[in-house]
């Protein structure tokens, strides 16, 4: 009779115990584990958003290149950076045309362009650093593929041509140095996540490597991406510009 009452009262224990719910350890635990798959999730998902952004990225940059030698094709020479962010480029009014800075942004409105890359930025846009300083006067400086006569002031002989070995004109490297592009006249680019502090101060970018992007000098930087460079370009050297003219029907024999 005895173990019986014990047995009723251990049963009783046991359904009273069941019957309030999770203890606080047992709370705690569980949302432990919700928080760690919640983050899990969070983590995946914003990596799956960059890589959209990445993607998307070059397709706009693809599509800056291409409206970029398009531009050349029909009116003859390449445009300037836009320096006042109105879409338009910049040319200097005393300097016989020239491009009022070799750095800036994507002259977006003048190509018909979004105005800005899935970052939510302007691209930027650089171009030779002798462009703005040196005048064209005979189809014999780089300046001549920015002169924006009516008559196409570049010719075959152009600078930068295959024989000008050393001469680069913009330069674009790997991160371990390689060259990856020379005799470029113009590269379009994006500082991607970062943009915005790369932007108010160079010093500020991710890596060295991604300070060459924003430095303001020839050489850049191009490679895949890692946690400390989302950087991505694209660039025209002067031989896709000079194919396209050719392939608009101008004349480059002078
Ligand atoms: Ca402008
Ligand atoms: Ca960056
Ligand atoms: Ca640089």
């Amino acid at each position: 009779m005895a173990d019986s009452n014990l047995i009723d009262k251990a049963k009783l224990y046991h359904r009273a115990y069941r019957s309030r719910g999770f203890t606080l350890v047992e709370l705690a635990i569980v949302l432990v584990i919700i928080s760690a798959l919640m983050a899990t999730t969070l983590v995946g998902l914003s990596g799956f958003v960059d890589s959209g952004k990445t993607k998307a990225t070059q397709t706009y940059l693809q599509e800056a290149r291409t409206a970029l030698l398009n531009y050349a094709a029909v009116n003859g020479f390449l445009l300037c950076p836009d320096t006042d962010d109105d879409g338009m480029e910049d040319r200097g009014d005393t300097n016989g045309g020239e491009c009022e800075a070799d750095n800036g942004g994507l002259p977006y409105s003048d190509l018909g362009l979004e105005r800005l890359t899935p970052w939510d930025r302007v691209a930027f846009y650089a171009i030779d650093t002798d462009v703005d300083t040196t005048a064209c006067t005979d189809g014999g400086q780089k300046s001549c593929f920015f002169e924006s006569t009516n008559v196409l002031a570049f010719n075959r002989t152009t600078p930068p041509v295959s024989s000008d070995g050393n001469n680069f004109s913009l330069q674009v490297n790997d991160r371990d140095g390689n060259l990856a592009g020379r005799h470029i006249l113009a590269v379009i680019g994006s500082y991607g996540k970062n943009s915005a502090i790369t932007e108010s101060n160079c010093n500020s970018a991710a890596s060295n490597d991604e300070k060459e992007n924003c430095d303001g000098d020839a050489v850049f930087v191009m490679d895949t991406p890692t946690e400390t460079f989302d950087d991505q370009l694209i660039w025209i050297d002067a031989n896709a510009v000079k194919g396209q003219a050719l392939d608009a029907g101008w004349d480059l024999s002078n």
